[in-house]
């Protein structure tokens, strides 16, 4: 089938375009168009009849408008690395286009004064990390696709990643937004300002919309200071309550040091290094459970050594510890890192993975995993239990894979419903969320509706039609 389609009235979408962005910047042959309506997993396949990359935010304000003229629908993307379907169409074809972002990738302004980095949209959370570190400073979010996901895709997903537990998640470390409205119009709230309390915070409504309300264009972003030591030590725990405790141990010794605390299961751990090629393991034995933990700091490195030494020595003393391997050079910071950053990947290659992101109170965090462990073990009792995530700050990715010997569909097709109920209605049970960090895209959409309140449901479905009233804005996305 073809990725593009002609418009379903005649209506010249990609000429009409390319006279505001240039042909250059409009693609509308289906082999051009296709991996702009293909999200990375190569789940979610849609159609558009054409894909513009404008390079300004006046550019992306023209064809805003023209679209609202002209009743087609406008679906923004980024770096499409979305897990929930939320950059790219659905397969219905007819007036759509993808507005990409990606030639928007200057970065505007820094500032060191005022901590601030000014970028636009398109910039990649790598180059935007690059280009604080070059001024002496830190943009603090991390997640593992930072080479490919983009400042406004960042923002419109509200994304948190491994570092949430010390700096917060995107929402946290913005100031300023520009947004291009349905119509075209522009909300210019780039400012950067610690303190404005002139009104609503409208930009907030940009955050976490998942493009439904607004094309972000801009952002100004809060910077830190630049650690100058990190301490890495890969951990082996009897259990998540064990994690947890050690987790308290951590903070109440090292308090703002404690950077990131990842939970790893032996199944996830065990995928990863196969995907890896095999790589050995960083501990002797095979633990059940491991987590990732580092500390940053301003001080001497020789100093926040000797700090996670204590910890893991207290650790060990009080049964939490079973084992520890202390990265000893940058070379094993990386590979560390790498075995927690790349389970992601080893699931999308492996296929036949129940996504469930997580979230509840880390003070009941252990207990939910394990009664979730066992409520899954009920339906899919061969079920690989790939748990692993950001546990410091409450979050777990439990994504339950196919056996070895079971083809992904046919997993999926069996599990996926009684699974990720399972999971989802216990996290709501125990006052979590069904969607902690990825968004609800199209993937989590219908169960949102299960969770959320009707007055909550029906506050959100105001503020589309008031943003959006002719539906054009990433339709479908977030609200049915
Ligand atoms: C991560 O923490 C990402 O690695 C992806 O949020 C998680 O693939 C996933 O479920
Ligand atoms: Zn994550």
């Amino acid at each position: 089938m073809d990725a593009s389609v002609s418009s379903s009235s005649n209506l010249d979408i990609a000429g009409a375009l390319a006279s505001i962005v240039g042909a250059n910047a409009c693609l509308s042959a289906p082999a051009d168009v296709e991996p702009y309506v293909t999200d990375y997993r190569k789940i979610y396949k849609g159609r558009a009849a054409a894909v513009v990359f404008p390079s300004t935010t006046g550019e992306v304000s023209r064809v805003m408008a023209w679209c609202h003229a002209h009743d087609v629908v406008v679906v923004p993307q980024g770096g499409n690395t979305s897990l929930m379907g939320g950059a790219v169409p659905d397969a219905r074809g007819g007036n759509v286009i993808v507005l990409s972002l990606a030639r928007m990738k200057q970065v505007l302004a820094v500032d060191v004064v005022n901590d601030t980095l000014t970028v636009q949209a398109g910039v990649t959370l790598h180059a935007a990390r690059a280009a604080a570190e070059e001024a002496g400073r830190l943009f603090p979010l991390r997640i593992g696709s930072e080479g490919s996901c983009q400042i406004g895709g960042n923002l419109s997903t509200n994304a948190g990643g491994t570092a949430v537990l010390r700096y917060g998640n995107m929402r946290d470390l913005v100031l300023g937004v520009e947004a291009v409205l349905p119509d075209g119009r522009i909300y210019d709230g780039l400012r950067g300002l610690r303190k404005d309390n002139t009104g609503y915070d409208l930009k907030q409504l940009f955050i976490g919309s998942e493009g439904t309300l607004g094309i972000v264009t801009a952002a100004v972003l809060k910077l830190m200071p630049l650690p100058r030591a990190r301490s890495v030590a890969l951990v082996a725990v009897s259990d998540p309550a064990a994690a947890v405790s050690l987790l308290q141990a951590a903070k109440e010794a090292a308090g703002q040091a404690v950077t990131a605390f990842e939970l790893i299961s032996a199944p996830a751990m065990k995928l990863v290094r196969e995907y890896l090629g095999g790589v050995a393991s960083p501990l002797s034995a095979n633990p059940a459970w491991m987590v990732l933990v580092e500390l940053t700091s301003g001080g001497a490195q020789e100093a926040l050594d000797a700090q996670l030494q204590q910890v893991l020595e207290d650790g060990f003393e009080r049964g939490l510890v079973q084992d520890a391997a202390v990265a000893a050079s940058l070379s094993d910071v990386e590979a560390f890192w790498r075995l927690r950053e790349e389970i992601s990947d080893a699931q999308t290659r492996t296929g036949g993975s129940i996504k469930c992101d997580v979230s509840v109170p880390l003070s009941r965090i252990a207990q939910f995993v394990a009664e979730a462990s066992a409520k899954v073990l009920e339906v899919a009792p061969q079920a690989r239990m790939v748990i692993y995530g950001h546990m410091g700050d409450g979050n777990v990715h439990f994504n339950p894979l196919r056996p070895a010997d079971v083809p992904a569909r046919e997993f999926l097709d069996t599990h996926y419903e009684a699974v990720s109920h399972a999971v989802d209605g216990l996290a709501h049970s125990y006052g979590g969320s069904i969607s902690a960090e990825h968004g609800i895209g199209v993937a989590k959409r219908d169960d949102m509706r299960r969770y959320k309140g009707a007055v909550e449901l029906e506050l959100m479905q105001q503020v589309k039609r008031a943003l959006d009233p002719k539906n054009l804005l990433n339709p479908g996305k977030v609200l049915a």
